[in-house]
């Protein structure tokens, strides 16, 4: 229990606001109640205002891009030795050793939905949430593996509360509360052209979201990663809340990641060819001989349009920010004294803030300051042999980011019906499609019904009418 009085606590952090040049923080704090100014030094208390001047003193850009830039190499789908790869994948989830782990705490401002992502309505016909369409798949897989796959889950402190009622309310979709860990990630400070953070109101510090890289350190301090070891979890099967077709815990993928010679086993990722040079995906490359992710806006438009001899592009490897990371790994990276902290990127835009000359809140036509976002990608920097593995576009990345056009309900509804289409065709089912190859009507499969295409071969998948909506 603190001992001080509210009185102390202000003046010590006037005192530290002064030393940093942020003694604006405290304008209009003298309209504001006593619960108020408490939650604003407990604001001020959790700032480390020196990684902010560190921050605010560069501009934020990486350096440029090295020249000894290469495409990083990547295992190609159907990889030499598949079927040992998959059964050692599928030894390790037997044996309890991986865990999933859902990054969940955006902002979803592009979407327009009003809520947490994860409640968003993902699937084409019966339109379940996108938390419900990932817990169906752990409960067949435990269903299967005769397991209870931990279920990690990063929200944020602006949808924290939302995200666990929505669990709440729905019965946790079936799993045991007990395996699943739902944790706010950190935020940062959002700071004026001049390295002045901002007030959001009178109290009130403007801070937002600090990147899906600072997963690992919420993982570290939520005690997430104490509670993955006390169950002998060994793997974090990483992807986004927005991408409903993603294989939650893929056994080759694992496999792969955990026992191929080319990978350390820290940290593994999947991509797919980029259809075109602008797609905004992140893209592997290799520097210095390590793996890394250079974002699409980084990428400059001369390498991004590159092609080799048979007219590819070079730089093809696109991320899906889907990953499996070593419980070891993310402990070593996040350990206090631990030289190898992740770099914040710089990203200009619009924030509100609020104006003591005026005393409202402004909202700003044009980007007026700095938020600061830690990319989880860049964690490849400090392993020893990143692996990256090829997947089908189809297949596994269908996500869901715009309220229309590319990657929406719509474009993703659509590659959720052509996957199942596939499946069935495989197992021998006729499927209708119109004209330009599109299936002539909607299709969900269910994860209790089929994990993979291959589950669905030796099953009697019922008849598929043209036009129709099918369920199985
Ligand atoms: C991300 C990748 C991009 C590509 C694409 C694939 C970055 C910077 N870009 O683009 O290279 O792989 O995904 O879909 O990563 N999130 C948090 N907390 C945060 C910010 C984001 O949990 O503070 C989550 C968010 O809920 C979502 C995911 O991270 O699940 C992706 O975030 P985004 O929408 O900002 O990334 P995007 O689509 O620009």
């Amino acid at each position: 229990m603190r001992t001080e009085s509210i009185t102390e606590r202000l003046d010590a952090v006037v005192a530290i606001l002064e030393k940093h040049r942020q003694g604006h923080l405290t304008n209009g704090l003298d309209s504001v109640g006593t619960t108020e100014v408490e939650s604003f030094i407990e604001q001020v208390e959790s700032i480390d205002f020196d990684e902010i001047e560190t921050l605010t003193s560069s501009d934020g850009s990486a350096g440029g891009i090295p020249e000894d830039l290469e495409p990083a190499p990547v295992i190609p789908r159907h990889p030499k030795g598949e079927a040992s790869f998959r059964s050692a994948g599928e030894a390790l989830i037997r044996q309890g050793e991986i865990a999933a782990f859902t990054v969940a705490g955006g902002q979803g401002t592009r979407l327009g939905w009003n809520g947490p992502k994860g409640t968003f309505p993902a699937t084409p016909i019966t339109g379940k949430p996108l938390f419900r369409v990932f817990a169906e798949q752990l409960n067949a897989i435990d269903e299967r593996y005769g397991i209870e796959t931990p279920w990690y889950l990063m929200t944020s402190p602006l949808n924290d509360a939302a995200t666990r009622a929505f669990f709440r309310d729905n019965n946790h979709f079936g799993r045991n509360p007990e395996s699943m860990l739902l944790f706010p990630q950190g935020v940062m400070p959002a700071v004026d052209d001049h390295g002045r953070i901002l007030l959001e109101a009178p109290g009130v510090i403007a801070v937002s979201p600090d990147g899906h890289g600072g997963s690992l350190r919420a993982l570290a301090r939520s005690g997430a990663l104490e509670h993955a070891t006390s169950r002998g979890v060994k793997h974090l099967s990483y992807f986004q809340v927005d991408n409903p077709t993603v294989h939650a815990i893929d056994p080759l993928f694992i496999g792969l990641h955990a026992t191929h010679p080319t990978s350390s086993g820290e940290m593994s990722s999947k991509m797919v060819p980029k259809v075109a040079a602008g797609e905004k995906v992140g893209v592997f490359c290799s520097i210095g001989g390590r793996t890394q992710v250079i974002e699409y806006s980084d990428l400059p438009t001369e390498q991004a349009g590159a092609t080799t001899e048979d007219g590819s592009l070079r730089f093809i490897a696109g991320s899906i920010a889907i990953h499996v990371l070593a419980v070891d790994f993310i402990k070593r990276i996040t350990s206090a004294g631990s030289e190898t902290a992740m770099p914040f990127h710089h990203a200009r835009k619009k924030v509100p803030f609020w104006d003591p000359k005026s005393g409202e809140t402004v909202t700003p036509a044009d980007p007026n300051g700095t938020k600061f976002e830690m990319f989880v990608f860049d964690a490849l920097e400090f392993v020893e042999k990143g692996l990256v593995y090829e997947t089908d576009r189809v297949e596994e990345f269908a996500p869901i980011k715009n309220a229309e056009g590319g990657d929406s309900a719509e474009s993703s509804g659509r590659l959720q019906t052509e996957r199942a289409a596939r499946w069935m065709e495989a197992a021998g089912s006729e499927i209708a499609r119109n004209d330009d190859g599109t299936v002539h009507g909607q299709i969900e499969v269910t994860s209790e019904t089929a994990l993979t295409g291959t589950d669905l071969v030796g099953q009697s998948c019922p008849d598929f009418a043209p036009g129709s909506d099918l369920v199985f």
